[in-house]
């Protein structure tokens, strides 16, 4: 038992010092995106549109006044079977004022996804993954009801997530086998923490405006790769 808990110790300390850095950037938008669209239906509906003086809009392209774009995510291209999900802790998106929040998030494989409802009113979550291994599921929530916790076993970017009682809710949720992944903030910022030393491609998506790549060498300090995406 006293050796056990010795290489235990050991291990931990070595992973501590392990040679490891962090891919860092920023992510840009040139040119100007379409404008977003109101969601209409959800003003004529009584509970939802009681919510709000003027309709919410979609909010494909999350510009900032330096062209910085949030809601990109990026990840080591191919980087498999290196989950850590099911130790992390879970990942919220909530139904509020009828939307989905946030829209864009990202998970590990075996990583637990928890639904809410802050509604006063009912909401139907449909998931609807594209990759086998994935299960789709349907499930009514009600106002003040448990909350639904979701886990999947396969990698997927932008699996779909709706609400069968309001046509204009969706979220995408990334699904990644390993925690080397990351999400553009309000900033543009990206991170992807505790890479090890590799050579790796770095994959930036969008759901709107496609795919980039870049291919980098991580050492032992941080490395720093920009994204500008484009409208065309
Ligand atoms: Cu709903």
């Amino acid at each position: 038992m006293k050796k056990f808990s010795l290489i235990l110790i050991i291990t931990a300390f070595a992973s501590a010092f392990a040679p490891a850095a962090d891919i860092i950037g920023i992510i840009a938008l040139k040119g100007t995106p379409p404008p977003e669209v109101p969601y209409a239906p959800l003003m004529n509906d009584p509970t939802c549109g009681a919510m709000y003086k003027t309709a919410p809009t979609t909010h494909f392209y999350a510009v900032g006044p330096n062209h910085e774009l949030a809601d990109v995510v990026v990840s080591l291209k191919g980087v498999t079977g290196k989950s850590t999900g099911a130790s992390q802790p879970p990942v919220t998106l909530d139904q509020k004022g009828c939307l989905y929040v946030p829209q864009i998030l990202a998970i590990q494989t075996g990583q637990k996804l928890v639904v809410k409802n802050s509604d006063s009113c009912i909401h139907n979550v449909h998931c609807v993954p594209i990759v086998s291994g994935n299960p789709e599921s349907n499930q009514v929530q009600m106002p003040g009801g448990s909350d639904l916790d979701y886990t999947f076993a396969q990698p997927e970017m932008f699996m779909k997530f709706k609400c069968d009682v309001h046509p204009w809710m969706f979220a995408w949720v990334s699904v990644f086998d390993s925690p080397y992944y990351g999400i553009s903030d309000k900033d543009g910022k990206i991170v992807i923490r505790n890479v090890p030393p590799g050579k790796y491609t770095v994959e930036a998506d969008h759901r709107k405006l496609g795919t980039l790549t870049r291919d980098v060498e991580v050492k032992d300090s941080d490395v720093t790769v920009n994204f500008t995406f484009e409208v065309k």
